[in-house]
């Protein structure tokens, strides 16, 4: 089996290391024994087994590897040289470390650039349907919609995500006809109107490309192509951005006791296959935003791990977006059943998630949310200044 590495932390990070042999893992405590990598002041690298899979039997205990970025990249080039040890191993630690502190993420959307390093960017939601879980029916007619569209751009909003179809849990599919019917004549106008790239949140490879026609600029696809098997091509053929996000099922039945044995790795493993099946139609890698899917086949406690760790999706080298606004699962914990209350529920975990890595935020709130952003990444910045 295949060495699988994890990566987490900030200053010292942990690196988890899955399936490597008995032997591998002789040389790799002999090496980071042997070397303190330049520690200095640091505590010195370590490399041990992690308690909670030691118990597990026959298969090898997962190992943790912490160090600062400096001090790992060291132990890295001494792995590589050595011949006991794959050269695999050495290389998929470099571009994780890489990945993991990759900050510089500039997204071209149609000459609209959005430079995800300078500071936390907000999708506002429009949804023009007669059912959303939560703004259903508000936006159903053009002219609401248009001005909601542009106050939310006033208010701070980067990116303007149209959507005709709820995927609410239990939702129906939309015939393609009525879905064009009510989101093409609003992306024509907006995306001519508006500074701001329009996104077109949908899963119909006919659709998007209809809309890429009228202007859209980013395919928000909550299947992460798997749901139009031409999705990717049409991405690639337009050269559009896209959000590749993870669901479990389909919106019908998504929700009905979804089970994972790791959600975290479960996820991850979708999204990067879903790079993979981008990048093999010929999308550009740099044109990928990668999204966990709140409540996308999730329980609550799996939404709530994912946040707490969301940390870890760093290390496929793509920015994150995040959209938990007013989501079921801030309802359950806050026991508010109205979903326009839950808007500090969401700031909140819009907080946590920036600190965590989120780089864009698909929310109803645009305005609050915006301060939000602009106050996390003004503490974020500072604790990195400081580190420096
Ligand atoms: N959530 C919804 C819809 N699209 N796209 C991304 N990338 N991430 C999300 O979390 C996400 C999404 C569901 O929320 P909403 O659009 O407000 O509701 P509805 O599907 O009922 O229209």
């Amino acid at each position: 089996m295949e060495p699988v590495l994890r990566i987490s932390g900030h200053g010292a990070l942990a690196i988890t290391l899955n399936n490597l042999t008995s032997g591998q893992t002789a040389v790799l405590d002999t090496i980071v024994r042997s070397s303190d990598c330049g520690a200095g002041s640091d505590p010195a690298p370590f490399f041990f087994s992690s308690e909670h899979n030691t118990a597990a039997g026959e298969t090898p205990p997962a190992m943790v590897l912490t160090g600062n970025p400096g001090q790992l990249r060291i132990l890295f080039s001494l792995l590589a040289a050595d011949h006991r040890i794959p050269p695999s191993l050495s290389q998929k630690g470099y571009s994780l470390l890489d990945n993991y502190l990759r900050s510089d993420y500039k997204i071209d959307c149609r000459g609209k650039v959005l430079d995800l390093g300078s500071r936390t960017h907000v999708m506002g939601i429009l949804n023009v349907t007669p059912d959303s879980f939560s703004d259903g029916g508000r936006y159903a007619d053009a002219e609401p919609a248009l001005a909601h569209a542009r106050d939310m751009a006033a208010a701070g909003a980067d990116i303007i995500d149209i959507g005709g179809e709820s995927t609410r849990p239990g939702a129906a599919p939309l015939a393609q006809e009525e879905e064009l019917r009510r989101i093409i004549p609003l992306i024509e106008r907006l995306s001519a109107e508006l500074r701001v790239p329009i996104s077109v949140d949908t899963y119909k490879s006919s659709v998007a490309k209809k809309a890429i026609e009228a202007g859209a600029a980013i395919v928000n696809d909550i299947s992460g192509l798997r749901f139009s098997p031409d999705m990717a091509n049409v991405v690639a053929d337009t050269g559009v951005a896209v959000v590749i996000m993870h669901i479990k099922g389909t919106p019908r039945d998504m929700q009905q006791n979804p089970v994972y044995d790791d959600v975290v790795g479960e996820v991850m493993a979708y999204l990067e296959e879903g790079i993979e099946i981008a990048v093999k139609a010929g999308v550009d890698r740099e044109k990928i935003l990668i999204d966990p899917g709140f409540g996308f086949g999730k329980t609550l406690e799996h939404n709530l791990i994912i946040l707490n760790r969301l940390q870890e999706f760093r290390a496929l080298g793509r920015p994150i977006l995040l959209g938990p606004s007013r989501k079921k699962f801030i309802g359950t914990v806050l026991g508010i059943p109205v979903p326009e209350q839950r808007v500090d529920g969401t700031a909140a975990a819009v907080a946590l998630g920036i600190e965590r890595g989120a780089r864009v935020l698909r929310v109803h709130d645009v305005a609050r949310m915006a301060q939000v952003a602009k106050m996390t990444d003004a503490i974020v910045k500072q604790k990195t200044v400081n580190r420096d």
